[in-house]
This record gives structure tokens, C-alpha cells and sequence, in this order.
């Protein structure tokens, strides 16, 4: 009945504070670290991280993995992740309402073109510029119409873009027109000015962010070039072909939170693109207590032999 916490840095604030609130919501069960002794047999539930590979292998009576974010790709590089275990993740309003901001705020930066100005602002250089055109001139394309995709989309709608997505499968209840397959990809890349990519990191998926890629964008869009925005997973770009795009002008600018290696290299040429904005992989970083009150309720759910939120499908590896 007892949790593992199982995560590449245990001494970590984000970590204790959620292992804290963990305490706090299931007061009558242990939440223990790998690093340190515990009883095995005890442990029905692993919450994991970025988890050292092996550390939640041998838990006789584990019932389910649960991921402390939405995406799952790290778990799978364990080789001895247990088999036949459920695996949950995280998909609530927290983590979602989060994205959905981080996805609205950089929308609307390429929108109004703010990178220039903050440029212009250091150079004390009053120089108005061409008037930006209106949201609903503008087609944003959401790769991944899942929890994050949708709840972008409905929020970017709101501010008046002309919203798509793409998504594996169709989609009859999404709140935008959704392009489904490799059959409709080509389809929904030539209506796309800002590509905003939130899918997961599958072997489908790796890669998928490359020059074939944006050659295939919009090339009539009113920002006069494309822009491509991941807040997915770094796995999903190659960031040699996206800095070859934008020096081709393939590409206007770009917003990475999240690289092929992270932390971003020093040596990245990223960092110091003049068309490049970084974030350090925090498009979404949930509140500890929010994400331990969803986990206790997942095992609450569980227990009472209900359906948990979250379920992940192993095999289609999200
Ligand atoms: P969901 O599982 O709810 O949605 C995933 C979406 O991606 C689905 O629409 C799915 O299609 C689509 N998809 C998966 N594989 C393919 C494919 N091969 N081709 C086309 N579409 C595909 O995940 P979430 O929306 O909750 O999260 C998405 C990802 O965002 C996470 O996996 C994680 O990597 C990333 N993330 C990043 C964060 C950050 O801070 N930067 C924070 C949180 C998440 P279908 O609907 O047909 O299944
Ligand atoms: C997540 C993340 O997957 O923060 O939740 O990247």
C-alpha cells in the first residue's frame, strides 16, 4: 500500500514538496525514495520522473506507475520497467491550463512580432513597423489534439486564431477541425502558419520536427514565414535542420521549451539565435500539491475499483 517516489534528484524542491503533499493526502501510507531502506513487498505504487533505470524494477506487489507529468517517454527507457503494470499520467487542468497559457503566450509574441521590439526597446530605436495582422488572419496547426492540444485550441479560438490540429486518429467531438493520419499531414502543414507541436515522444514521433517538415508549411501566411513553436518533447526536433530553416528563411522564428538534450547545451547555438526563444522545459510545470491531490485521487480510484484518469496505452506508448 505504500508509494515509491522514484526520481533522478531526490533532494530536489519540487520533489519534496511533492512528496510532501503526498504525505499530507495519504497520511496512512509510507512514501519512501529509492535511495534509501524500505520494505519492497509494501510498495502497490511508484510516482516516477525521469526515474534511474532498474530503480522500480523487483516490487512484488506494485499495481501501478504513475508519471508526475503528462508525458511518459522517459519511462520506457527502462528496460526493466515492470510489465503488465497500468502506467497513469498526469491530465488535469493544472498542468493543461498551464500549457495552455505558455501556447497563448507565444502565439500571440510571434503574432505581434514582440521579439523586434524587445530588440528595438535595448537600441532606444522608435520604429513602428508594419501593422501585424489580426489573430483570425493568422492559422495556427496544433500537432497532438489531446488533452493539451484541445485545450489550446479552444483557448486560442477564443482569441480569434484560425485553429486546426492533427492528431493519429479522427476526431468528431474536437473543439477545431482535426486532420488525422499520415494521409491528411500534408494537408494540415500547407494551412499552417505557427506549428505548435504537443504530442508525445513515441517512435512515430521522434524526429517529425525536420526540414521535410517545414518545407511543407504554409507559404502564403501573413506572418511572411512560418514559425514553429515545441512545448512537446525535445525528441520531436531536429534542431540542426530547424536552424538550417531559419537561415534558409523557411522558418521566421521558432520557441523551443524542449531540446534534443536538456539542459541545452552552452555551446547551443539555440541560446543566442536572434529568431530563437528559449524556455527551460517549463511550459507546464505543475504545482506539487495540485499534482500529488491528482495522484492520491488516481489510487483512491483504483482502490475503489473504479476507472483511474490517465490510463496510459503501452502500446501506442502514451
Ligand atoms: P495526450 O495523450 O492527451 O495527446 C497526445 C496527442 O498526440 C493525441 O491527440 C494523439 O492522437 C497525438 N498523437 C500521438 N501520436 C501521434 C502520431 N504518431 N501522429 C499524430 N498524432 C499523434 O497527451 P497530452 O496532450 O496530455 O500531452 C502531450 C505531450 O505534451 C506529452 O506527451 C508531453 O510529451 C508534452 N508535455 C510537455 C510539457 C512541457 O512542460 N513542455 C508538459 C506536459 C506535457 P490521438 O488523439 O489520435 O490518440
Ligand atoms: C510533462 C512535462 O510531461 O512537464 O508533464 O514535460
Amino acid at each position: 500500500m505504500n508509494i515509491l517516489l522514484a526520481v533522478s534528484n531526490e533532494s530536489d524542491a519540487w520533489v519534496q514538496q511533492t512528496a510532501a503533499a503526498l504525505r499530507r493526502e495519504m497520511p496512512e501510507r509510507e512514501v519512501v525514495f529509492p535511495g534509501e531502506p524500505f520494505d519492497r513487498r509494501m510498495i502497490s505504487y511508484v510516482a516516477a520522473w525521469r526515474h534511474k533505470p532498474g530503480s522500480i524494477a523487483n516490487l512484488p506487489t506494485l499495481e501501478a506507475i504513475f508519471s508526475l507529468g503528462a508525458g511518459v517517454d522517459s519511462l520506457w527507457q527502462d528496460e526493466r520497467l515492470p510489465a503488465d503494470v497500468a502506467v497513469y499520467r498526469v491530465a488535469q487542468n493544472d498542468l493543461t491550463f498551464r500549457m495552455s497559457e505558455y501556447v497563448l503566450l507565444h502565439c500571440l509574441l510571434h503574432l505581434r512580432d514582440q521579439r523586434r521590439y524587445d530588440h528595438q526597446q535595448r537600441d532606444r530605436n522608435w520604429n513602428v513597423g508594419r501593422v501585424a495582422p489580426l489573430a483570425g488572419d493568422v492559422r495556427v496547426g496544433i500537432m497532438g489534439m489531446g488533452v493539451l492540444g484541445c485545450d489550446a485550441a479552444k483557448k486560442l479560438t477564443a482569441i480569434g486564431f484560425d485553429v486546426s490540429g492533427w492528431a493519429r486518429t479522427a476526431k468528431s467531438d474536437a473543439p477545431v477541425p482535426v486532420f488525422a493520419g499520415a494521409e491528411q499531414f500534408d494537408a494540415f502543414l500547407a494551412r499552417t502558419d505557427i506549428l505548435v507541436a504537443l504530442l508525445p515522444l513515441t517512435d512515430a514521433t521522434r524526429g517529425i520536427l525536420n526540414m521535410t517538415l517545414f518545407e511543407k508549411l504554409a507559404r502564403d501566411g501573413r506572418l511572411g514565414a512560418p514559425v514553429l513553436i515545441n512545448a512537446g518533447r525535445g525528441g520531436l526536433q531536429v534542431e540542426a535542420d530547424i536552424l538550417n530553416a531559419l537561415d534558409m528563411g523557411l522558418l521566421k522564428a521558432v520557441t523551443l521549451d524542449v531540446f534534443e538534450t536538456e539542459p541545452l547545451s552552452q555551446n547551443s547555438p539555440l541560446w543566442t539565435h536572434p529568431a530563437v526563444t528559449v524556455t527551460p522545459h517549463n511550459a507546464a510545470s505543475s504545482d506539487p500539491v495540485a499534482t500529488a491531490h491528482y495522484i492520491a485521487h488516481q489510487i483512491r480510484r483504483i482502490e475503489a475499483g473504479e476507472e483511474a484518469p490517465g490510463r496510459v496505452n503501452r502500446q501506442a506508448g502514451y
